[in-house]
This record gives C-alpha cells, sequence and structure tokens, in this order.
C-alpha cells in the first residue's frame, strides 16, 4: 500500500498545494488546505479509500465565516405558504422521528483544477467529496407538521452564515446563503435536516446545530447552519442558484439558466500512477441519485476498456469502491483512466461540457505516472 507521502507526491503532480493565505491560521492536519478564511479544506485521496469518511477529514465548503450560533438562542423558522408556521428548537426537532441515512455529498467544483483553461473558483482536485451517515428528521416530516398549502412550489434552505461575495458576479452586499428545493425533491427520504454526523453531534464547520442533506445532489444543496425554511409559491431564483451553482440546460435549443441539482455518474482513481506502474488499481464511484452499474478502466488511453470490481453492492445515493487487477500498461509514460456508467445508462463522458460552466466535472481524466 502506498504511504501517505506518496500520495501527496502524486497529487502534488497535478495540483500543487497552495501555501495558506493566513500564517497565523493552522490548517487541520491531513487535510489539504485550499483556502483558508474561510475554511476550504480538500479530503486526502487516502481518506477516500473509507466507506464511512471520517468527519475530521471530510471536505469542508465555505462560502462566508463558520457563524458562531449559540444554542439558547437558535431557532428554525418554517414559514411562507404554510397552514402552521413554526418556530422550532433543537430539543424540539429531535423530538420527531429520527431517520439515519448514509449519503455521498460531492462539492459541484470537485475536480476543477483539472479543467483547461484554467477557470476562477476553489482549486479542488478530486477530494471535494465524502460519505457520512447523518441522523436527523426527514424534511418531508418537518413539512407535514408545517402543512404545506396547495400553491407551494419551492423550499427554501436559508443558513445563519452572512458575508460579500466581493468576484463579479458581486453579491447585493451582504446576503445570507440560501439555496431551494422543488416541493417533489423535498418530499423524497432521502432528504434529511441532520443533527448528527457519523453518530456525534455535527461540528462547527459542518453545519452545527442542524443542515440538510440532499441525498443524491450536488453539495451545494445541502445548506448548514439551518436557521429558516421557507415554503415558496414560484421557483426561488436566489444568488446561490441564478449567479453561482447555476448551468446552461438547452431548452429548444437556446441555452437557459437552470440551477445544478443532481451528482453526475463520476470515477475517481485513488492508486496513485508511479514510474513503474502499479498492476492492480483501486477507487471509488458514484452517481447521485442513481446506483453505479459498472466501472472500466483503460491502459491505452480509452481505445479499449477492462471491468473493475465493484467491492460492495452498488446502491442509489452512496459511493461504491472498486478494485482492478493484473493491468498491462503499455511502453512510454503510464495512463489509466477510469470510467463508469450508472443504472440509468449514463456513462462518464470523454470530453468536458462547457455548458455545465465550472461545475459538474465528471468527463474522464486520465491519471499519469512517470514523474
Ligand atoms: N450555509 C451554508 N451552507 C452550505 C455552504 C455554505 O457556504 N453555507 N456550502 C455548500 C456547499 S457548496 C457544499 S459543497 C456543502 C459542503 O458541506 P461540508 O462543508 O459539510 O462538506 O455545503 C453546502 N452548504
Ligand atoms: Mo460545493
Amino acid at each position: 500500500m502506498p504511504d501517505r507521502r506518496e500520495f501527496l507526491g502524486a497529487l502534488a503532480a497535478v495540483a500543487p498545494i497552495t501555501a495558506a493565505a493566513n500564517a497565523d491560521s493552522t490548517p487541520p492536519v491531513g487535510m489539504i488546505p485550499r483556502e483558508t478564511n474561510p475554511p476550504n479544506l480538500e479530503t486526502h485521496p487516502i481518506d477516500l479509500r473509507d466507506q464511512i469518511t471520517r468527519t475530521e477529514v471530510f471536505y469542508v465548503r465555505n462560502h462566508f465565516p463558520t457563524p458562531k450560533v449559540d444554542l439558547g438562542s437558535w431557532r428554525l423558522r418554517v414559514e411562507g405558504s404554510v397552514q402552521q408556521p413554526q418556530t422550532l428548537t433543537l430539543d424540539d426537532i429531535k423530538k420527531m422521528p429520527a431517520v439515519t441515512r448514509r449519503l455521498t455529498m460531492e462539492c459541484a467544483g470537485n475536480g476543477r483544477v483539472f479543467l483547461t483553461p484554467k477557470v476562477r473558483g476553489v482549486n479542488w482536485a478530486h477530494g471535494a467529496v465524502g460519505n457520512a451517515e447523518w441522523k436527523g428528521v426527514a424534511l418531508t416530516t418537518l413539512l407535514d407538521s408545517v402543512a404545506p398549502k396547495a400553491d407551494a412550489v419551492d423550499v427554501v434552505l436559508e443558513g445563519a452564515d452572512v458575508g460579500q461575495v466581493i468576484d463579479e458576479p458581486r453579491s447585493p452586499g451582504t446576503i445570507t446563503y440560501a439555496r431551494s428545493l422543488p416541493m417533489v425533491k423535498a418530499r423524497k427520504s432521502e432528504v434529511v435536516l441532520a443533527y448528527e454526523m457519523n453518530g456525534q453531534p455535527l461540528t462547527p464547520d459542518h453545519g452545527w446545530p442542524l443542515r440538510a442533506v440532499v441525498g443524491g445532489w450536488y453539495g451545494m444543496s445541502s445548506v448548514k447552519w439551518l436557521t429558516r425554511i421557507i415554503i415558496t409559491t414560484q421557483p426561488f431564483q436566489g444568488f446561490w442558484q441564478t449567479m453561482d451553482y447555476s448551468e446552461f440546460s438547452r431548452v429548444n435549443g437556446v441555452p437557459t439558466m437552470q440551477p445544478i441539482t443532481t451528482m453526475r455518474v463520476k470515477s475517481v482513481i485513488l492508486t496513485p500512477i508511479g514510474v513503474q506502474p502499479p498492476t492492480t488499481i483501486d477507487g471509488v464511484a458514484w452517481a447521485g441519485e442513481n446506483a453505479v452499474a459498472k466501472v472500466e478502466v483503460s491502459t491505452d488511453d480509452g481505445q479499449t476498456w477492462k471491468p473493475a470490481t465493484l467491492l460492495r453492492k452498488p446502491e442509489p445515493f452512496q459511493w461504491v469502491h472498486w478494485k482492478i487487477d493484473n493491468l498491462q500498461f503499455g511502453r512510454g509514460l503510464p495512463r489509466a483512466m477510469a470510467r463508469a456508467t450508472d443504472s440509468a445508462g449514463n456513462t462518464q463522458p470523454m470530453q468536458r461540457d462547457g455548458d455545465r460552466r465550472t461545475y459538474q466535472i465528471n468527463h474522464v481524466i486520465p491519471v499519469s505516472g512517470g514523474r
């Protein structure tokens, strides 16, 4: 098994680890700091091998500083087009029927460092993804308790964090972080308002005391530090699903801005490909609301593909690890590629699709050795 230093070496070859911007803030041990203020921390590839990602090394994606929440005065307000608006304490929420779900979460910008030409945004390699066990109340249970009216369309989730976006497109002054789900998704059992992560109360950086976890969707929907839920009668048009975290989809051929939603099928190679290429490589794959159907590996630039073995029964919402033995590389620089196909028949594309802007980076990315 390659050790952590080899992994770091392999990673540095493709993704230079930038020095911390603040000399006085020490990044947590074992994580790769991409930005330090606010913290944006990437999980090391070696930690992506665990079925459940340890909370201490689970990636952190913050747009604004982690808010300081006082549990005594913290409330969750549920309002809008509902018959019974409510203001709830954490104890009220813990009294509701609890659910526990294992859900994989990937940042929509994961893999951005591999885009050419370079683009703006946090320069993640492959580690803005993790799988955790979340305990909380299903959003649908909470919605039942407020009785949405017949005209309800969207469920807006708002966090306690505030700040200004100063890069273009700028925010209109100070804003919160808010994202919406259409009612159909909000009612699905894979949408959890979680107060526990991996059997412990949430940590501050992961959204304590309460966060959403939206199974199958990119991480931007899983709003942390929840303080307000608003049921709207129109599709929500907030900053984080129009100016940011949006993509072009073709409507009658016309590129039309749409909020980013489901995670696309993707696989990552976790074995470093050195000068002496390995004969066995392993990795992980996930497919959002679908299950992974297969993973294939090519060592000849995509001319031929060999099936990898999935190491557990694949299921929707949760990643699956894979392994392939007896690999042969040709002469020259060893290069490996992995591509996954999901249960709906979607296969990772070989080429980047520009309509995805700087998000949803799921095209096949070769891993080369020999450096
Ligand atoms: N309130 C709030 N929620 C948020 C964010 C944020 O900046 N503020 N970032 C989102 C994004 S882009 C991602 S990928 C996930 C990351 O969750 P994590 O930091 O627990 O990994 O949180 C989402 N929820
Ligand atoms: Mo994200």
